[in-house]
This record gives structure tokens, C-alpha cells and sequence, in this order.
């Protein structure tokens, strides 16, 4: 009589589960897996066997055995899930983040702060102004179409003031007819024609925003910068009331004892036109690098609006008239606290920025 190859199965058992429950880490486990479950373990030998087995005997001898190893696999899975939560939650207190420690941390050090970039508090200021002045205050696209950028302030295709503005193009639509918009001009075309549309004339606006240019940020000048536009259009509105708002503004803004002058200037959508220049607040006019010797800063340009705007918008210049203006927020902000270079706006060294909370 022949040896059934199972009859120490139950033995084999009880020794693989002991197997199982000796390993403590999860990485013992797994090393043994090949000995307890895989092609090393006795599992797969008597497996084997089962082929020497007399055909009658062989079906309940399979059986029998899968029983067993369905056992076995399903103690490995469940010591192997108990392992991994184990080493799961080793890891996660060795992450943990003792907030004892930060509370006390934050008690004792004062908290940082923080506080509106220079730039955006000058915006508040100058919109503060100009409400003070009878103003509102209205908002406009920083991505343009040529009609709204250029064409409808009077600077057709391949007009040579173009040049005035050097001008990033957006990939978009047919070439060169989508831009970032080079000034805050625009957004009087957009108030025009709303205005014209609803019959809401007159108008007492202001329009700050962002604006881009291909410029090399120098002492003055940034490639993204701030522009806060001015557009006045009601029935009467002459060159002194331009003078008028511009002087108010400045020594609002500026201090009594800060001059302004007006310069004649070219601007194809006024007529006629003015540069807009203030004493420069580094030296107090004896000439420095920020205001390159001459003891003046350019804050923006201004003027009457001219004829060939009101035409692009459908309104009738002989019932009303009006003036615009656009100056330089970071221009403005630089002259208010004395930078000497513009480009220190946009290093975001938090010493520097810390002097203006
Ligand atoms: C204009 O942009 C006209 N749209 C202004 C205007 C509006 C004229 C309405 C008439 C009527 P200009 O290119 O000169 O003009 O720019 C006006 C101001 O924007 C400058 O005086 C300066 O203060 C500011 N500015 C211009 N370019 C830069 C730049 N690259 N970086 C920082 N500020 C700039």
C-alpha cells in the first residue's frame, strides 16, 4: 500500500501559517513568499506529485489540496494587509507634523502680514483722487484688437505713430491684429461706444489697468507696467479744463510743492496735445539719472479728443467735446516715494517691499 503524498498536509499547514505569523515586517514576508505560496513552496511540490497518483484518486487529492492552498494564500493576504497598515502608519508619524511645536512657534514670533503690492496701493490712491473729483472708475480688456488699440484712436494700419508703441503681438486670428494693449487708450473707444449705444453721454471716467511694451525695462520703463486713463466728454469742455484737472491732480497727489508743466506733444487721438511732466522728486529738479539730467518726469501725455475719434464712435462733435489723458501708475508710485529705479517695483526684494506696508 502506497503513501498518499498528502497525508502530512494538515502538518504542512499548521507549519505555514507558523510561517506566516513569525514574520514581523512586511519585508520578511514578502521574502518568504516564494517558500510559503510560490514555486518554492512545499504547496508546488505536492502539487507535483499529484501527477504519480492513480487517476481515480487524483481529482479528490487536487481538490484537497487547492482547499489547503486557498487557506494558506488567505492567511498570507490578511498578515501581509496587517503588515502594510502597520508600516503605513510608521511613516505617517514619522511625518507628523507636531503642531504643539508650531503653535507655540507662531506665539512666539510675530506673524507676517502681508500687505497691497506698491503698485496696486498706488492704483487705490490715484482712483481715490480722482473719485474725490467727480470721477468713476471703469475697467477695460488688456488683450485688444487693432480697431480698439489703434485704429479707432486714429492710427491706421502702417500709420508711422505706430512707432510710438512697440506693440507684442498675440497669436490669434489673422496676423498682427490681436495685441496686449500698448496703453489704457483703448478703454476710452470701448466707454465711447457704450455710451453712444445706451445715450448715456456725458462721460467722467477714469481707467486704470496694465498695460505692455517692448520696451527694456530701464530707471523708467518696465515691459508690463500701469496706466490709470482719464476721458472727459461733455457739451462745453475746453484745454483749461484739462489744465485745470491736471494741476488739482497733482498737488492732490504729489504735495503743494511739487510743479507741473504742459508740453506740447503729438498724439494722433488729441488735438491738440500736451506731455504731462512734474518736477523729478529725486533731485527737486537739479538733474539726476532717473530724470536723465533734465529735472523733469514725464507722468503721461493728454489733449483734446480729436475730431476723427468722436467719428469712429459715432459722436457728434458739435454737441460734444472733451479731453483725455494717460499717466504712468508706476510712474507715479516711483515719484511719490523717491525709487530711483523703476525695476526695483518688480524684483520683489521683500526689503525693499517691506518699507511700503
Ligand atoms: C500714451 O500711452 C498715451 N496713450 C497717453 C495719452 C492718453 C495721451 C490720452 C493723450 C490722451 P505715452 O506712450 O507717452 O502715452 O505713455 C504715457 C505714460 O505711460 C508715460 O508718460 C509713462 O508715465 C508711462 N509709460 C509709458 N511706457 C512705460 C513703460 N515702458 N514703463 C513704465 N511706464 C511707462
Amino acid at each position: 500500500m502506497t503513501t498518499s503524498p498528502l497525508a502530512e498536509l494538515s502538518t504542512h499547514v499548521s507549519q505555514l501559517r507558523d510561517r506566516i505569523d513569525g514574520a514581523q515586517t512586511l519585508e520578511q514576508l514578502l521574502e518568504d513568499e516564494v517558500f510559503i505560496i510560490g514555486k518554492r513552496s512545499i504547496l508546488s511540490t505536492l502539487q507535483k506529485s499529484l501527477g504519480a497518483l492513480a487517476p481515480e484518486d487524483r481529482k479528490d487529492a487536487g481538490a484537497q489540496l487547492q482547499g489547503a492552498r486557498r487557506e494558506v494564500e488567505g492567511v498570507f493576504a490578511q498578515r501581509r494587509a496587517s503588515l502594510e497598515r502597520a508600516q503605513r502608519a510608521l511613516a505617517i508619524e514619522a511625518d507628523r507634523l507636531d503642531l504643539g511645536d508650531v503653535v507655540v512657534a507662531q506665539v512666539a514670533l510675530p506673524l507676517a502680514v502681508g500687505h497691497p503690492g506698491i503698485v496696486a496701493a498706488t492704483q487705490r490712491q490715484l482712483e481715490d483722487v480722482f473719485v474725490a473729483m467727480g470721477f468713476t472708475v471703469a475697467d477695460g480688456p488688456e488683450v485688444e484688437s487693432d480697431w480698439y488699440n489703434f485704429e479707432a484712436l486714429n492710427i491706421p494700419p502702417a500709420h508711422p505713430a505706430r512707432g510710438m508703441w512697440d506693440t507684442f503681438y498675440v497669436d490669434l486670428g489673422e496676423p498682427e491684429t490681436v495685441v496686449l494693449r500698448t496703453h489704457t487708450s483703448p478703454t476710452q473707444i470701448h466707454l465711447l461706444e457704450d455710451a453712444v449705444a445706451a445715450g448715456t453721454l456725458p462721460i467722467h471716467s477714469v481707467m486704470p489697468g496694465r498695460c505692455y511694451r517692448r520696451d527694456t525695462p530701464d530707471a523708467r520703463h518696465l515691459a508690463a507696467f500701469h496706466q490709470i486713463e482719464g476721458l472727459v466728454v461733455d457739451r462745453g469742455i475746453t484745454f483749461a479744463d484739462l489744465a485745470g484737472v491736471i494741476e488739482t491732480f497733482t498737488h492732490a497727489y504729489f504735495g503743494a510743492d511739487i510743479s507741473s508743466r504742459l508740453r506740447p506733444a503729438y498724439f494722433p487721438f488729441t488735438e491738440p496735445s500736451a506731455e504731462f511732466e512734474i518736477t523729478c522728486t529725486i533731485c527737486r529738479g537739479a538733474g539726476c539719472r532717473t530724470c536723465s539730467q533734465t529735472g523733469w518726469i514725464e507722468l503721461g501725455g493728454c489733449g483734446m479728443l480729436d475730431p476723427a475719434v468722436f467719428a469712429a464712435v459715432g459722436v457728434d462733435g458739435r454737441e460734444w467735446s472733451g479731453f483725455a489723458f494717460g499717466f504712468g501708475i508706476d510712474r507715479c508710485a516711483q515719484m511719490r516715494h523717491q525709487i530711483a529705479d523703476m525695476r526695483a517695483l518688480i524684483d520683489n526684494d521683500v526689503r525693499f517691499l517691506r518699507q511700503f506696508s
